[in-house]
């Protein structure tokens, strides 16, 4: 018999799946956010963490609890806005789940079961964060974050991060292939695969570190070539959006949503990382590549273009806004997917032609105070000269 509770609890959970967004107030002109998380650990379907049998469940406890839904992966596939969350369970394992909704701002709803990857990597303890990519090959991929314990080490909690491979058609069956390997580079994360061939190779955006957690002499964004997805190997990876001193990308930087096409160059919504007292502070940029030579960066926005808001800034990891999923639609309209403090799923919302105005009208950081001083003073300037014309 199903407890009675069940019912009370499904009530909330459909009201919270079906509660409409709303722009928020905040205005930068560059895009909008919306007020609610658009995934959450609450939602995460009842029967994932319930034993709905009163007999069983007698008090109706959630059995296996989920901790948070974040870094999602995102396309629009077959209609829908789709989301390839990492969702972590209170065992602090995560597993990727697919959530879909007919409107890119709300209505975020799980499938039943979670994605089934094939078990073929068996020191593999961990997963999460995958960038999914329709390549023009015909496949959806989704590169993601495989992480083992790293068994030369004496510290309990060392790890080594690889790049899982996975592809599929229809979101369902999921082939997994092997990790990619970096010959220079022994640990990768936040590795997104190119959607087009480049030089009729498969091209990757790498995150050459030579740590766990730090990217050591790891140079910034990374980016290799490969013969062959169904073994993929990068020789040389060359370094494009770099890491810089006194920068938002001090400590390091990772690519984040699959780069977007646009006519005047690849935009680029990544991420960078610089130390504090308080810990780590994670933020998400934007840059721009070249459309012939990929790995050539073209325009660099000086700072950040999406930092820790309100209440995003608390968390499991506080301070932190990551994105590893944007959509952007043939109509024009891009919908960037970002997680707040490891915990749950956001969005905000903005235009090609918006992205691309900040991202090659925007100054470049000219990386010294005194600088940074002279390029807002030449803006003030014309801006009271324009207001005294005005006036
Ligand atoms: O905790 C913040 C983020 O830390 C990692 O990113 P990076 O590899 O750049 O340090 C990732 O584990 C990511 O999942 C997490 O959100």
């Amino acid at each position: 018999m199903i407890h009675s509770r069940y019912y009370e609890e499904l009530k909330k959970y459909e009201q919270l799946i079906n509660l409409k967004n709303e722009k928020a107030d905040s205005y930068n002109g560059i895009y909008d956010r919306w007020k609610n998380p658009v995934l959450t650990a609450a939602h995460a379907p009842l029967i994932w963490r319930y034993d709905l049998n009163a007999e069983t469940n007698p008090n109706f406890m959630e059995r296996l609890g989920i901790n948070a839904v974040f870094n999602a992966g995102a396309i629009e596939h077959d209609g829908k806005f789709v989301l390839v969350a990492r969702v972590e369970g209170s065992d602090r394992k995560s597993f990727f789940a697919v959530a879909e909704s007919d409107s890119p701002v709300d209505g975020f709803r799980f499938r039943d079961y979670p994605v089934i990857l094939p078990d073929t990597c068996l020191e593999e303890t961990n997963v999460y964060d995958m960038r999914l990519t329709k390549h023009e090959d015909g496949y959806i991929y989704g590169v993601f974050c495989s992480e083992s314990k790293d068994t030369q080490a004496n510290d309990l909690s060392a790890a080594v991060a690889a790049a899982g491979i996975v592809r599929t058609k229809d979101l369902v069956t999921w082939e997994r292939l092997p990790n990619l390997i970096t010959k220079r580079s022994p640990q990768q994360r936040n590795v997104c695969l190119h959607p087009e061939f480049v030089d009729g190779k498969y091209a990757f955006w790498t995150r050459p570190m030579d740590g766990f957690i730090e990217t050591g002499s790891g140079g910034g964004i990374g980016f290799g070539l490969c013969e062959d997805i169904t073994n993929a190997v990068i020789d040389e990876e060359r370094i494009t959006s770099m890491r810089r001193y006194h920068t938002i990308t001090e400590a390091k930087n990772g690519a984040g949503a699959v780069p977007i096409k646009t006519p005047k160059g690849w935009i680029h919504i990544a991420h960078g990382v610089r130390n504090t007292a308080a810990g780590l502070r994670y933020v998400i940029y934007a840059f721009a590549t070249d459309l012939e030579d990929p790995a050539k960066v073209i325009a660099e926005p000086s700072g950040l273009l999406i930092a820790p808001m309100g209440d995003e800034r608390v968390g499991d990891v506080s301070n932190v806004v990551f994105t590893n999923g944007a959509i952007a639609r043939e109509n024009g309209e891009v919908y960037i997917y970002y997680a707040s403090s490891d915990t749950r799923m956001h969005v905000a919302s903005t235009t090609i032609d918006r992205l691309t105005d900040y991202v090659f009208n925007t100054p470049t950081d000219p990386l010294r105070s005194v600088d940074c001083v002279k390029q807002r003073c030449s803006l003030i300037e014309a801006n009271l000269r324009l207001l005294g014309e005005k006036n």
